[in-house]
């Protein structure tokens, strides 16, 4: 129950409850009383880490005086809100983005030096927040930042893993992995809401019973219960005093545990629950792009929906609002099939709880849901055992089947006799034993689908959807090409640039409206700009090379090309073919005469990124990679022509030292493959060119930066399904220059080549099924054209210049405003100063 305060108390509260300063000196005055208080140390026992953890809380108290008035405004005006489902949000670091957000850069930073200390090192100790895999949690994260910065009332809905993606650690080349001990030390950046716990439960049984109008209703009983307490991670928008909030669960036990048990000396037994309860937030699933059927995922997904949900309705109930305007003021966006049970639970609220009738509900949940699809690989599709669920969830999957019954009733009058045709759109898969396919659930229980890039959302009309379409027509399948964050993925990560931008445009306006980049354009005519472009671009090659020396001990000379890969280890995204190119350069190196070498193009080849620790072949690209690496780096004849390098333990803060220094990297997937790719715009977006497959977003980029600025290469995705076949029903050969690679490898020139023959098995026996073989020669050549367009340096730069202009359409600001217009029809609330 809320106090009500007299006069007098209201007075005190509002002289009080003032803003807090952001000069240099009330920054230094909360530094140094966090170090007192919150951290209960003297000025003499203060290092950076300390430092950091004193700046972080001076900027988080700033960031909760946001928070509140951004709450506070949202409360008084009660708009629609959209609620983003995401199971990651891969955030990094926090303190850095929140100074300049915030803009406090300047001032946090003079004063942080009059105390002793340099930000750089401060900001270096922080751990990052790897809550997500790649790019599904990346996006979400980009667009927490858009949604700050446009002022949307939005709360992004999550889990908070004790530990998030593991730390890659290398082991003679193999990859291992380290638990993430992400929250060892306070979080400063979490604000906890021990008071906000909601009982989740699994398991129990359905009753039936008729109600007092003599209706049969349903209702969930028993099973076992956790609770989910809730995390809050404020959000700081770009320019705004916005600041949104992303809540993650957790779980914990019930009761702290059994006190029979304890009392009767079972303590092991006593401490079980709580255990249990733990465990289901305790660790992210390292896969990307895959799906792996344990329950615990499944349990996870739903602790995740159901405390959402709960959260999300005790807010509506709080204004007093008829059931039918709850899309009205409701709008949730499902990041991916991880949160579709939500449809299934919403509906099971509004019948079984609120009394709704079935078709009244339905029409609620199908108005307030949306889904976005992120990827066409098979092995991605969610499907879960209909045995599972209906133990774990039994009233969710009687639910299911009629929603199921209901949708398949509409599709045979709509196609009477076609019994083809409902077994293709069944939610359920009939196999043993039958499964529940989440996309079709998603699809059904949505007003709208989207793809993440163009060629992807027309993929899914023509491919994994069709029958949907033909059931729905095309309208309620749309795009919406992803966007990023150019706050941080440029003014935060390539400060310099960002000055050299600001200064041509002018002022910073372009960091909140991204298509000023434009006016960039006749810049790349000037010889001095030119220059200075080129300058920024060799300190981030230094700040980079230093960082791989330091960790590798590898040297990467900054006047080579630096020709870049990171991003997760798959087999769709071809880093096997890059490292075969690598190795078909490194002969090619080798044959030269000396006169002929003195042409050549230093290149310094650098790769990062995950595999996920079930998934074997990708692990063995990762040796592939260090043993190549190994053998090159160590031949003398070669020089600097070439060096190779894996920078281990790929994550948010490596991307953002070495994305502003590449000059070319490359998105390789096999036509098709790739959703859509968010680095490709990020490195792009940093004036460092993309050699490329056509596929995902650089088929909109390269509209958008022309084709004097992209190298792209390869089959069309119209191609691939001809070629699969080809390699599966004839004997294709093999191109000639991948058998020579393969025949070098196999000889044992990258060490023992037995390792690596699974790997090679895919080319062959695997039929190879991402078509290395039909892109090898085409992939050469844009190599080729890579190396003599860096000759000319002057070109080259006048490229990167218009690269960064041309970009303005890929900011997530731009989707943001998209999904808002188009699916959400979300209108801005600004919180007031
Ligand atoms: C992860 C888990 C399951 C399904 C998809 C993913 C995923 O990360 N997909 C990626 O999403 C990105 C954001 O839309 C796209 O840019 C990538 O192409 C896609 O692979």
């Amino acid at each position: 129950e809320k106090a009500k305060w007299s006069k007098e108390t209201l007075a005190i509260w509002e002289k009080y409850g003032c803003e807090e300063s952001v000069d240099k000196e009330s920054f230094q005055k909360s530094f140094v009383r966090h170090v007192n208080t919150t951290l209960a140390r003297s000025s003499l026992n203060v290092d950076n880490f300390s430092a950091y953890q004193a700046t972080a809380h001076t900027v988080r108290d700033r960031l909760i005086e946001r928070w509140n008035a951004t709450q506070q405004a949202h409360t008084l005006k009660d708009p629609k809100r959209v609620y983003y489902f995401s199971l990651e949000f891969l955030l990094g670091r926090s303190l850095d983005n929140a100074l300049l957000n915030l803009g406090l850069k300047e001032q946090f930073g003079e004063g942080v030096k009059e105390l002793g200390f340099r930000m750089e090192d401060v900001l270096e100790q922080e751990v990052d927040a790897a809550l997500g895999n790649g790019g599904l949690g990346r996006l979400a994260a980009c667009y927490m930042d858009s949604l700050a910065t446009l002022d949307y009332p939005a709360w992004g809905y999550g889990l908070r893993y004790t530990y998030g993606i593991f730390q890659q650690r290398l082991k003679d080349g193999f990859q291992m992995e380290l638990p993430d001990y992400w929250l060892n030390f306070d979080n400063p950046w979490e604000l906890p809401r021990l008071d906000i716990a909601i009982e989740v439960r699994f398991g129990g049984y359905v009753s039936k019973y008729t109600d007092e109008n003599g209706r049969t209703r349903h209702r969930w009983e028993g099973g076992d219960g956790v609770q989910a307490v809730a995390y809050d991670v404020p959000i700081p928008g770009y320019g705004t005093k916005n600041c949104i909030n992303i809540r993650l669960w957790s779980s914990k036990p019930k009761r702290q545990f059994d006190l029979s048990r304890f009392n009767a000396g079972e303590y092991e037994q006593a401490v079980n629950e709580q255990m249990k309860a733990e465990n289901i937030t305790a660790v992210l699933y390292p896969n990307d792009n895959h799906m792996v059927g344990k329950e615990l995922r499944l349990k996870q997904q739903f602790f995740w929906v159901y405390a959402s949900l709960a959260d999300i309705i005790r807010r509506f109930k709080k204004t007093d609002r008829a059931w039918d305007q709850f899309p009205e003021k409701v709008a949730i966006q499902l990041n991916d099939t991880h949160p579709t049970l939500a449809i299934v639970e919403l509906q099971r609220i509004l019948v079984d709880q609120e009394g709704l009738d079935w078709d009244d509900a339905w029409d609620i949940v199908t108005r307030t849901f949306a889904f976005t699809n992120h990827t066409v690989l098979p092995e991605a599709m969610e499907k879960w055992h209909v045995p599972m669920v209906e133990y774990l969830l039994p009233r969710h999957m009687q639910i299911i089947f009629d929603i199921n019954l209901f949708f398949l009733q509409k599709v045979e009058k709509q196609f009477p006799n076609d019994r083809d045709i409902l077994a293709k759109l069944s939610i359920i898969e009939e196999a043993t034993p039958q499964s529940v396919r989440m996309a079709h659930l998603a699809i059904v229980g949505s007003h709208r689908v989207n793809g993440v890039a163009a060629l992807h959302s027309n993929l899914i009309k023509t491919t994994i959807f069709k029958d949907f379409v033909k059931f729905y027509g095309p309208k309620k399948f749309e795009n919406k090409t992803n966007g990023i964050t150019p706050r941080r993925w440029l003014h935060q990560a390539n400060p310099k640039l960002s000055n050299l931008i600001t200064e041509a445009l002018g002022d910073k306006k372009w960091l909140k409206d991204l298509s000023l980049l434009k006016n960039l354009e006749p810049h790349a005519k000037s010889k001095d700009y030119r220059r200075r472009w080129k300058a920024v671009k060799h300190s981030n090659k230094v700040r980079l090379a230093e960082y791989i020396k330091a960790k590798t001990g590898i040297d990467a000379n900054p006047n080579s090309l630096f020709d870049v890969q990171v991003k997760r280890i798959h087999e769709y995204k071809r880093q096997f073919m890059n490292i075969l190119g690598v190795i078909h350069r490194y002969h090619y190196l080798k044959s030269l005469t000396p006169e002929e070498r003195r042409d050549i193009v230093p290149r310094v080849v650098i790769f990062g990124g995950k595999a996920a620790p079930g998934y074997h072949i990708a692990k063995l690209v990762i040796k592939l990679i260090n043993s190549v690496s190994a053998t090159v780096n160590a031949d003398e004849s070669i020089e600097d022509l070439l060096k190779v390098v894996f920078i281990p333990d790929y994550n948010v803060s490596l991307a953002e030292i070495i994305i502003p220094a590449s000059d070319i990297s490359q998105h390789i997937s096999t036509a098709g493959t790739e959703a859509s790719g968010t680095s490709n715009m990020k490195f792009v977006l940093n004036g460092g060119l993309i050699l490329g497959t056509v596929d995902g977003a650089n088929i909109e980029i390269n509209e958008e930066i022309g084709d004097d600025n992209i190298f792209l290469f390869g089959h069309l995705a119209d191609r691939v399904d001809d070629l699969r076949h080809a390699h599966r029903y004839r004997n294709v050969p093999m191109d000639p220059d991948l058998q020579s690679v393969i025949t070098s490898i196999e000889t044992g020139n990258f060490g023992d080549s037995r390792i690596f023959a699974p790997l090679i098995n895919t080319l062959t026996f695997g039929k190879d099924y991402y078509l290395l073989s039909d892109d090898f020669g085409s992939y050469l050549d844009a190599q080729k054209l890579v190396d003599e367009a860096y000759k000319d340096e002057d070109e080259w730069c006048k490229k990167s210049i218009l690269c960064t202009a041309r970009m303005g359409f890929f900011s997530s600001d731009r989707a943001i405003r998209e999904y808002a217009d188009q699916i959400w029809d979300l209108k801005p609330v600004p919180a007031k100063a």
